[in-house]
């Protein structure tokens, strides 16, 4: 009987560490849902932070640009950095950037008015926004081979036709040839990242080149002279075709520019400074793409929501006239 007893006592024993180890384990499981779900709900709110930030810049850019007849100037509200709100349960922070104020890679064979006229019909010809993205790589101290394979592969891979701009180029033979082949765009690019795929391109000539390029939707290629800040000096200097002038000195000529930024476009590239570098084919060159508005922003909110930090990027644009956010993605790794 007292055998019995102890056999019973054994099995309430054993079937209660069975109930207690499956007990502990519902228990870890549900505090692992909690938080997933917690960081869940956490991101979404970050998200429509997101939407709220885009919103507020829209609106001060469209303000600031209506104030001032069009000029788009670094003494408008949307260029103040370093700002952050409070929101509930979190903060929204971040910066705009003006779009114009980087090589749009999208207009790399776009031709400038005028440019014809220094041709004269030379064979070996190179056009002027060519010349620059070339001129920007050896800047950013990108060998000259790699530069020139570099620029006519980039040339090849946003122009419409299966021509190779020179033995420099590539086309869709040589990208089939590769490890992993794939077919180039043959037009404009959407994302910047896509330059990574361009024959000669490195993670680390990706990792110089980035700061300085853009991808916008249009071919043309205008840099907005009164939002240049002292960052995008390799760019400026690059426009000059001049190796003799050092970023310090591209800074420099715009020490005379107004605060609230040049009227014309045309101020900056006739001002002393500007002049004393410029050859003949330059000035008529910047004369064509320096101006002083611009139709491209990019809104960099960072949020912060209970334990989630979120970086985002948001393409803000001129469309039928009216400034509007068109797209949203999580902040590339710089
Ligand atoms: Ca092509």
């Amino acid at each position: 009987m007292r055998k019995c007893r102890g056999m019973a006592l054994l099995m309430v024993l054993v079937a209660l560490a069975v109930m207690m180890s499956v007990a502990a384990g519902l228990s870890v499981r549900y505090h692992t849902l909690m938080n997933e779900t917690s960081q869940l709900l956490d991101s979404f709110q970050a998200r429509w932070y997101v939407k709220a930030s885009d919103v507020m810049a829209v609106k001060i850019i469209k303000q600031d640009i209506s104030d001032s007849g069009g000029s788009v100037n670094l003494a408008q509200y949307w260029a103040q950095e370093g700002r952050t709100f409070p929101v509930e349960g979190g903060t929204i922070g971040g910066f705009v950037s003006d779009s114009q104020t980087c090589f749009n890679v999208n207009a790399i064979n776009t031709k400038i008015s005028g440019e014809d006229n220094f041709r004269n019909g030379k064979e070996d010809y190179v056009p002027y926004l060519r010349q620059v993205f070339h001129d920007l790589l050896i800047r950013l101290e990108i060998p000259e081979n790699d530069a020139d394979i570099i620029t006519d592969s980039l040339a090849d891979f946003i122009d419409p036709n299966q021509d190779l701009v020179s033995s420099n180029g590539a086309e869709n033979p040589w990208y089939a040839g590769q490890k992993y082949p794939y077919r180039i765009p043959d037009g404009p690019i959407y994302d910047i990242s896509e330059i990574r795929l361009v024959r000669g391109m490195t993670p680390e000539f990706y990792r110089r080149i980035r700061p300085f390029v853009c991808a916008l939707p249009d071919s043309r290629f205008v840099i907005n002279i009164n939002t240049m800040r002292q960052l995008n000096m390799p760019l400026l200097a690059a426009l000059f075709l001049d190796s003799s002038v050092s970023e310090d000195e591209a800074w420099n000529m715009l020490a005379e520019r107004p605060a609230d930024g040049y009227p014309a476009g045309a101020d900056f590239v006739y001002s002393d400074q500007a002049m004393s570098r410029e050859s003949d084919y330059t000035k008529v060159m910047l004369k064509e793409i320096i101006g002083v508005t611009s139709s491209y922003f990019d809104v960099h909110s960072v949020i912060t929501y209970g334990n989630v930090t979120s970086r985002y990027s948001t393409k803000i644009q001129k469309v039928n006239g009216k400034m509007v956010a068109v797209s949203s993605a999580p902040e590339e790794e710089q």
